[in-house]
């Protein structure tokens, strides 16, 4: 078993989610946000940190044999709050890897690096990047510094492109980018367990019948997601709306993200 694993990101939604399905996946979790967290329980640390202070993440990642990264803003915002969490952030985290072993990284990427492809097209890992925002212009950075760490000093990475991470799909377009939350766990394990990991680029998403995303490149890592987001496909007819093919949330990958402007201050956020 892994001694200790660090969750950066643990007071968010996916962290909170992750905190309770990765406990005994690791002797310790290691536990950091810049938000306030419950407590230590048991086989836990609870470790507060802001990713834009380089000597800080350097502490915290000291003693760790495993990072699930998640810690940023995820979602639009100004270029102020996305260069201190997501570029300054990834580079501290980065470096702080490089200094203590090398510890393989599960980055929280996510599908707004490529959210400007259609959804009539279907993509491999070999698509070209179409940002919608500065948030998936960021997490482009992200992968970046990951590919430059593991060509320079053999840093390994996998680069989870998130779809949409909830208990279950909730609308059209999460018919195609729904992930389990089993089906990440089962894909953290699986990075961790590996022979071999290299920097990875891995679709986050289930095995959805309507899926967008093809993973075959990825498969030397043994993951086989099983859940499927076409289970709730009758449901989601019934309840939801179907929206208009032009609107951009049944066009874009990405959806709705496209609407949004570039957000000009911090004070408009
Ligand atoms: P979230 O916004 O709920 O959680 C992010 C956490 O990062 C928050 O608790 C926040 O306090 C923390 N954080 C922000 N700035 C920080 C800083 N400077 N230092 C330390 N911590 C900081 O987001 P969620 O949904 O839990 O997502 C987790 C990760 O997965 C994010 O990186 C997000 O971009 C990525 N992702 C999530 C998807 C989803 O479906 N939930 C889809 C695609 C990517
Ligand atoms: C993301 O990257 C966001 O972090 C999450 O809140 C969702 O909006 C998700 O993508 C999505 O596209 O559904």
């Amino acid at each position: 078993m892994m001694n200790r694993i660090l969750i950066t990101g643990a007071a968010g939604t996916l962290g909170t989610m992750l905190r309770d399905k990765l406990r005994g996946h690791a002797k310790i979790l290691r536990l950091s946000d810049v938000a306030e967290m419950p407590p230590a329980g048991a086989g836990e640390e609870v470790v507060p940190c802001d990713l834009s202070d380089g000597d800080a993440v350097m502490r915290l990642v000291e003693g760790c044999d495993g990072i699930v990264h998640l810690g940023g803003i995820s979602v639009e915002r100004s270029f102020d709050l996305i260069e201190a969490a997501n570029l300054r952030g990834v580079y501290n985290l980065y470096e702080a890897a490089r200094a203590h072993g090398m510890p393989r990284i599960v980055f929280a990427s996510s599908n707004h690096t490529i959210g400007y492809h259609d959804q009539t097209t279907r993509l491999d890992h070999t698509a070209p990047y179409r940002p919608d925002g500065l948030y998936g212009v960021s997490k482009i950075f992200g992968e970046a510094v990951a590919s430059l760490y593991h060509d320079k000093f053999g840093q390994e990475s996998a680069l989870v492109r998130i779809g949409s991470c909830t208990p279950r799909p909730e609308n059209w377009r999460m018919l195609a980018t729904w992930f389990s939350e089993d089906d990440f766990v089962s894909l953290i394990d699986a990075v961790f367990a590996a022979p071999r990991l290299g920097c990875t680029m891995v679709w986050g998403a289930s095995a959805n019948d309507h899926g967008w995303w093809d993973n075959a490149h990825a498969a030397f890592l043994g993951w086989r997601p099983k859940d499927n987001a076409a289970a709730f496909a009758e449901e989601i007819a019934r309840t939801v709306p179907r929206p208009d093919p032009n609107e951009a949330v049944a066009r874009y990958q990405c959806g709705v993200f496209t609407d949004e402007p570039i957000h000009p201050s911090r004070k408009e956020d």
